[in-house]
């Protein structure tokens, strides 16, 4: 498997946004109410990569709730679970950007806060996209593509195993040799590929580091195709799809977080289905801290 870009993951580790003076006053370290939460993170919400939906999301929810005086911090998940590893080692207080499935939760002690205006949505899933033509192209990778599909446990071990250090290739076919009676569902009755390079583009979120390193696998040591992971942002991985640069991506949250991005290219992709159910995006702070609302955090 061709691996581009994976070290830029590494690469970006540029702590934003984490305040360290939380333990000054009982007030700003616990975060109560009254908007002391605010002066306790300097009014800062620590994002990710600016093309991600979650973003997007984020910056409606200071919107919807008022939120003027925050700044919401552009990263890379890397760079936004690197942050949030120094707050909870030292009690700090922290807001972050988080999604599910994400290997944080099972980590840390962690809550979601309240999101009573939706500014988050809810009820998503994550779909597979295909390129127009790949069908015709490649039969038994799109048969394949279009069957896939697991859980957030599922995913959940491939995450774990990275996050404990395993090259991302190695942890989902180490995944895929335990589960092997669930790969043969997925590719029941397809036939072998004829050895063409199948391009799978996607963003260095944890999530979908772990379904596309899988789907590479299964690609290419049970259905007999190369692959070529392209690591990109959320923009051009739906571009790459759309024009036919990239085969397919397994990265798709929809209908709302990428919803700007399908209503772009409509028409131009194929919408495979979902291939992960029981997604969830929001804001997120460790449980110690004395907060449970989005609506908390005004003034
Ligand atoms: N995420 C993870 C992505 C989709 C997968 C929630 C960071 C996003 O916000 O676009």
């Amino acid at each position: 498997m061709k691996s581009i870009g994976a070290a830029a993951i590494a690469a970006t580790l540029v702590v934003a946004g984490c305040s360290s003076n939380g333990n000054a006053d009982a007030d700003g370290a616990s975060g109560s109410g009254g908007g002391s939460v605010g002066k306790a993170v300097s009014h800062k919400i620590v994002g990710i990569d600016p093309g991600a939906g979650l973003m997007a999301a984020a910056e409606r929810a200071v919107s919807d709730y008022g939120l003027s005086d925050w700044t919401l911090v552009e990263g890379s998940s890397a760079a936004m679970a690197v942050a949030l590893d120094k707050a909870v080692k030292n009690e700090d207080p922290i807001i972050v950007t988080g999604w599910t499935p994400h290997w944080m939760f099972a980590k840390y002690d962690l809550k979601y806060l309240d999101d009573p205006k939706k500014s988050f949505g809810e009820d998503e899933e994550i779909r597979t996209v295909a390129r127009l033509g790949l069908k015709e192209d490649a039969p038994s990778a799109y048969a394949f593509l279009d069957k896939f599909e697991w859980t957030d446990a599922d995913m959940a071990k491939v995450m774990a195993s990275v996050q404990d250090g395993q090259e991302p290739a190695e942890a989902a076919a180490a995944w895929a040799q335990d589960n092997a009676a669930l790969i043969d569902g997925w590719v029941d009755g397809i036939e072998k590929g004829d050895g063409k390079t199948i391009k799978l583009a996607y963003v260095a979120w944890d999530s979908e580091i772990a379904s596309t390193n899988v789907v590479a696998w299964v690609l290419e040591n049970r259905l007999g195709y190369k692959t070529e992971l392209m690591q990109v942002e959320a923009g051009p991985m739906w571009a790459g799809v759309a024009g036919g640069d990239a085969d397919a991506m397994v990265a798709a949250w929809l209908p709302i977080t990428h919803k700007d991005y399908a209503e772009q290219y409509e028409g131009k992709y194929e919408d495979l289905g979902a291939n992960l159910k029981g997604t969830k995006l929001g804001l997120v702070v460790p449980s110690y801290m004395d907060v449970s609302s989005i609506e908390d955090l005004k003034g």
